[in-house]
């Protein structure tokens, strides 16, 4: 009996020692182990032996049935790390392949804009927020400081909604980003740090206004932030954003009802057989507005105005692509023409960046 014991699961290992893959080990396993396998027969012949017979037989069938179960596991394990290993040796990814240039799509000078502007800002430490494009007259106006009785607020200048039923509350279209800057100080404890890229919505139409526009504002609030922070910020990314060593710049005062003081950004440039020149000649061309912001807002957004102070800018991404790239109809941009999109479209494969160059 021990013999034939012994006999039995020389035998079995050996078929598990060939078994070079999966399928053929779990043959074996059946062929043993299985409802009718030949360890399976020996263990119901227990049945038909007398007790002593079984005493002995019983316990050894036992653990030769352990022995070859274990022994099935291991070399499981074994073939499947085989098989990744094998899988890995011979399944290679070309990462080096050169990317496909077909289809040629383009990004948009706005897009393009908007990644060398937050380029420009996460180099300074800014953080991009962003918020709902339909809002509530309190984030889009009352928080802001801005009157009832503001220009800004007419029906002909602001999309509004329909009222909502049982109040006299309209929402509207963000007609600038600054409502995501008020959300932004009512969930964060200063300093902040941050730009609010995005669509702003305004109810005008002409050679230079579009109903739909793109705007991106900065937000700096801390407890000793002033004038000076918001002039050298301002020049850095005027140096940055039209790639130059050294620019003109002129700082205007001028009124919003959101900043006190408030000054408004001119950058020098000059007119060459045509053509425009950024950062250098007598002329002047408008690119921001700024200033220190309004108590009143600090206030709004849930800080002390006692203990904090910030500037704030805001400037018109559309307008200073045009400027950067020298695209002379703004109206060309919403138009979604393909041969305008290919002529003045970026490359989908560089993005923006301070070390590899803004626009390459
Ligand atoms: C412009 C002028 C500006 C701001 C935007 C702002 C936002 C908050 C508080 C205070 Cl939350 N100010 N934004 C400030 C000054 C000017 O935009 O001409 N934009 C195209």
């Amino acid at each position: 009996m021990t013999e034939d014991l012994d006999s039995l699961e020389h035998e079995i290992h050996a078929a598990l020692a060939g078994a070079s893959d999966e399928r053929t080990l779990e043959a074996v396993r059946v062929a043993a182990l299985g409802k009718k396998g030949s360890v399976s027969e020996k263990l119901k012949a227990l049945g038909t032996m007398s007790p002593e017979e079984r005493k002995v037989a019983g316990p050894a069938l036992n653990d030769l049935k352990n022995r070859v179960a274990e022994t099935i596991e291991r070399r499981r394990a074994e073939l499947k790390e085989a098989a990744l290993a094998e899988r890995l040796r011979t399944e290679t990814l070309d990462v080096t392949l050169p990317a496909r240039f077909e289809p040629a799509g383009t990004i948009h000078p706005v897009t393009q804009v908007m990644e060398e502007v937050i380029a420009i800002f996460a180099d300074m430490g800014f953080a991009v927020a962003e918020g709902p494009h339909i809002e509530t007259d309190w984030y889009n106006f009352g928080a802001l400081n801005i009157p009832p009785e503001h220009p800004a607020r007419q029906e002909h200048d602001t999309f509004y909604f329909h009222p909502k039923p049982h109040s006299n509350e309209r929402m509207v279209l963000r007609t600038h980003t600054s409502p995501v800057q008020i959300r932004t100080m009512e969930e964060t404890e200063p300093p902040i740090r941050i730009i609010a890229p995005g669509r702003t919505f305004r109810s005008d139409s002409d050679q230079t206004h579009t109903p739909m526009f793109h705007q991106v504002e900065g937000l700096v609030i801390d407890e000793t932030t002033h004038l000076g922070h918001l002039k050298g910020t301002l020049e850095a990314f005027c140096k940055a954003f039209f790639e130059l060593d050294a620019v003109k710049m002129r700082f205007r005062p001028s009124h919003f009802p959101f900043t006190e003081p408030s000054m408004e950004v001119d950058i020098g440039c000059s007119w060459d057989k045509g053509e425009l020149k950024i950062g250098v000649g007598d002329s002047w061309l408008e690119i921001l507005g700024s200033g220190m912001v309004h108590p009143n807002v600090i206030r709004a957004g849930g800080l002390d105005p006692e203990r904090y102070q910030g500037f704030a800018f805001g400037m018109g991404i559309d307008r200073i692509a045009m400027l950067k790239y020298g695209i002379p109809d703004l109206r060309a941009f919403f138009e979604a023409d393909l041969r305008w999109l290919r002529h003045y479209g970026f490359s989908a494969l560089a993005m923006p960046s301070l070390a590899e160059g803004l626009s390459v």
